[in-house]
């Protein structure tokens, strides 16, 4: 496996059973059909992840299946972050370096309004408390804290980090970001909807929910694009998109899960506050259209 971070990740879907509970088995499985599909790596309990609605030591367990599973095939990177405070965060980055994870990643704390040398400290501290390669998750539609690209760039000072997944639209912002760091900076896409584009504005690849259900078609932009077939790219790109339009109709992460029982895995349910299943109704509507749109990613 290379030392370089790129191409195509996927923010691993936790899959719960009925009462809440990981569902282990579901996951190994998941993982194993990702792999085989040809991704580069998995970046877990990110906000596809639900990581934030899971205590210290179940994300310890979700690091420790998939490291388990993985078996070195692909990269791991840990979201730490949305942990409650700095100490939780502090002992999943010690736990993701126990388990000799690639890397460690975390959105900026939120809910309380904090200033930008909170902000900071934050990630100067979980950087002091392990050797791993850091990136920053930016994704201010979700946290609410937007930064100014003079404050990015005033993390990329902070030693371990390495990067961001950028979960915005703006992509002028990203690749000005991108300059004002000098290219040091190893960026992933967080919006699958714009993965092509933010190829041509400099990221290394991307990181997202939509690639637990069609990693084919992320696998498809990724080696177009580096192959230079662009027309190829914008198509695969456009599909990807109508599936994406149709996975929101229900609720994003419950929709791509019950998609994925479209293609025969079972990613269980969703943790509450969230949606934890489809009602029968909405679930043959999507069925519906899925197999109308998408008859090759049906029962296959
Ligand atoms: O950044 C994901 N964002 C969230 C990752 O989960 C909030 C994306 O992969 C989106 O789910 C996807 C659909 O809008 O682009």
């Amino acid at each position: 496996m290379s030392n370089k971070f790129y191409g195509v990740y996927v923010a691993l879907l936790t899959p719960f059973d009925e009462e809440g509970n990981i569902d282990e088995r579901k996951m190994r499985n998941h993982i194993d059909f990702l792999i085989s599909k040809g991704i580069n790596g998995l970046y877990i309990c990110g906000s596809t992840g639900e990581g934030i609605l899971m205590n210290v030591s179940e994300r310890k367990m979700v690091a420790e299946i998939v490291k388990d599973q993985v078996k070195e095939r692909v990269k791991i990177i840990a979201h730490i972050g949305g942990s409650l405070n700095t100490k939780n965060a502090i002992q999943l980055a010690r736990h993701a370096e126990k388990l000799k994870l690639d890397a460690i990643s975390s959105i900026p704390p939120f809910y309380y309004s904090y200033n930008f040398e909170e902000i900071y400290n934050y990630y100067k501290e979980l950087s002091k408390s392990t050797t791993l390669p850091f990136f920053v998750y930016y994704i201010p539609a979700t946290t609410g804290v937007s930064l100014l690209n003079e404050q990015m760039a005033k993390l990329s000072t902070i030693p371990n980090i390495v990067g961001l997944k950028y979960t915005a639209s703006d992509l002028y912002f990203l690749q000005d970001l991108l300059r004002r760091v000098n290219s040091k900076w190893i960026a992933f896409s967080g919006y699958d909807e714009m993965f092509l584009p933010a190829l041509t504005m400099g990221v290394a690849g991307a990181i997202g929910s939509t690639q637990n259900v069609l990693p084919e078609m992320f696998v498809q932009i990724y080696n177009n694009f580096t192959q230079g077939k662009i027309k190829e790219a914008i198509e695969v790109q456009k599909r990807l998109n109508l599936a994406i339009s149709i996975l929101y109709k229900y609720g994003y992460l419950i929709s791509c899960k019950t998609a994925l029982k479209f293609r025969g895995l079972d990613l269980g349910y969703c943790r509450p506050p969230l949606k934890k299943e489809l009602s029968l109704e909405e679930e043959t509507k999507l069925s519906d259209e899925w197999k109308k749109y998408f008859p090759d990613y049906y029962n296959s």
